[in-house]
């Protein structure tokens, strides 16, 4: 295979990364990548604390470049939920920024910091490409009940990704992109920087999201926005009154969202006052991107446009029939194949053979397709995955987290519309003892604590009993009713 970031091998002056006031160009990158390079290779796992800076980038590039496979972890996890990463991942080391005040579910694993390297002084010999297959990144993602499960992405998934991409966007060397996304999924990590970097163009991180810092970067030279809806809600809201954003945003070459579905409010909102369509694509950790509407198609506001190059997608009913239908009314779960799907779970056999169907990813995604082969998403198959601010959450995690709490006897876990975060978690709780609830912000900061802060409940409602059916199970349906 040849090399994932031919940028690398030649660099000009071009900047590669900016974090806050830090620029780091092509030739630093290869530098100090390369020397942490040599210093992680031979191991079998390592993790990268994966804090929105140059040193996660660096220290994931360095992973790449070694062949060895890395786990981004996510720096505000929770106690129970990073014991549970690292135990199952097992890494060798961590890679982590010097002044990071790393937990104690890290403690007996080495810790490596990013070496200082002088730019002319880099290695010269670069190491051997690894094979295409061999696993690139491991991402933690949520599933209805238990705890996340390891996505192992190979080398061509991610490879096969950012070139589909490249096309459908017409994306060069020559864009900047902006963004503002955590580095432990795919959006941020994958597509925000390695995206980049494959191209032999720029990111800049804007740390925290913030309206006037996309402003800023998009009226200085940032030619592509990256967001989750929440967002892009957040843009649709400012654009009413401030004109720089406006002008920001229809200089922009491409706005770009994903990780949920942008509702058509905000899309109209963004248009009316930018004259700028927002582009939609379609995603998962496990599948890398499948569809995007193109930089050269039709916008299509509520669409997630038409399979990425490379992708084959289908629809499929509820009986395993093929649908051939393009309606845009018949319903189907939407399947996958190419060489941006994952490989598997990690240590999770049972849970990688019930993910395919005769080779073809389950999605979990339910679509229509119309005539001209556009894909709109209409709903999810499973009821117990909640999709707030962007982020997958199972519902059975926090049910699990929400019942460790002392003053907890039962509890259910539900996701309801919000306008800002797309789905608002609900808690909802039997106390132990009816007289003396536990407090709606303790219980959400034991969630916080336990598994990370964007699972906490955004509400808790306490009710004498859950509504349970003949067989005892939780109707979730009759809950809010
Ligand atoms: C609040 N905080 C707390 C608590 N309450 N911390 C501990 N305990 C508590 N009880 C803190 C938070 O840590 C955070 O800190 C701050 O308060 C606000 O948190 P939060 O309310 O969660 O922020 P928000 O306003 O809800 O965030 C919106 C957001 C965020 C910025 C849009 O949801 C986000 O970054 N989403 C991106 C998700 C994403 O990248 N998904 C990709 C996966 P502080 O203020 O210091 O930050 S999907 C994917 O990868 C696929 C492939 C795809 O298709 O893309
Ligand atoms: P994750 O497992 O966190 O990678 O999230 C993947 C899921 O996000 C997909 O299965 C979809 O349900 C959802 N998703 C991603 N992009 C979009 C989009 N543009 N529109 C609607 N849903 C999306």
């Amino acid at each position: 295979m040849s090399p994932l970031f031919p940028a690398l091998a030649a660099p000009d002056g071009r900047p590669a990364l900016r974090f806050g006031d830090r620029t780091l160009g092509y030739a630093e990158l290869a530098a100090t990548a390369t020397a942490l390079a040599a210093r992680i290779d031979g191991a079998r796992r390592i993790a990268v604390w994966a804090t929105p800076s140059a040193d996660t980038a660096i220290g994931v590039m360095a992973a790449l470049l070694a062949g060895v496979p890395a786990v981004p972890l996510n720096p505000r996890s929770g106690e129970r939920e990073l014991a549970h990463v690292v135990a199952d991942s097992a890494p060798e080391l961590v890679i982590a920024e010097a002044d990071a005040a790393l937990p104690s579910a890290l403690d007996g694993i080495e810790r490596v910091t990013v070496p200082v390297v002088p730019e002319s002084g880099g290695p010269a010999a670069p190491l051997p490409e690894p094979d295409r297959e061999s696993p690139a990144l491991i991402i933690y993602t949520s599933g209805t009940t238990g705890p996340p499960k390891g996505a192992i992405l190979p080398r061509r998934a991610l490879a096969a990704t950012l070139d589909a991409l490249a096309d459908a966007w017409q994306w060069t060397g020559d864009d900047v992109v902006v963004h503002a996304l955590p580095l432990f999924h795919v959006h941020g990590l994958v597509i925000g920087v390695l995206g980049p970097l494959r191209r032999g163009g720029s990111m800049r991180h804007i740390g925290r999201f913030d309206t006037a810092a996309v402003a800023r970067e998009l009226s200085d030279g940032g030619t592509m926005l990256f967001g989750v809806p929440t967002m892009y809600h957040r843009v649709a809201a400012a654009v009413r009154d401030d004109a720089g954003l406006v002008a920001a945003l229809s200089g922009a070459r491409l706005l770009v969202s994903g990780s949920a579905p942008l509702p058509l409010p905000d899309h109209r909102r963004i248009t009316g006052a930018t004259g700028r369509q927002v582009v939609e694509r379609y995603g998962m950790t496990e599948t890398l991107m499948n569809t995007s509407v193109r930089a050269d198609g039709e916008p299509r506001a509520g669409s997630v446009g038409v399979p990425l190059p490379g992708v084959d997608l289908r629809l499929v009913d509820d009986d395993g029939g093929v649908l051939d239908t393009y309606d845009g009314r018949t319903i189907g779960e939407i399947q996958v194949r190419g060489d941006n799907v994952f490989t598997g779970y990690l240590n999770r056999r049972d849970a990688t053979e019930a993910a395919f169907s005769a080779g073809w990813f389950r999605t979990g995604d339910m679509a229509v397709r119309d005539a001209d082969g556009y894909i709109r998403i209409v709903g999810r198959r499973a009821t117990d995955l909640i999709k707030s601010g962007g982020y997958k959450i199972g519902a059975g995690e926090i049910e699990n987290a929400l019942l460790d709490h002392p003053g907890v006897a039962e509890a259910a876990v539900t996701g309801e519309p919000d306008d800002d975060l797309g789905e608002r978690i609900i808690a909802w709780v039997v106390p132990a003892d009816p007289a003396a609830p536990p407090a709606p912000d303790e219980l959400a900061a034991h969630v916080a604590s336990e598994l990370a802060a964007h699972k906490r409940p955004r509400e808790v409602r306490f009710l004498d009993a859950l509504p349970r059916n003949d067989m005892g199970k939780v109707t979730k349906r009759e809950l809010g009713r």
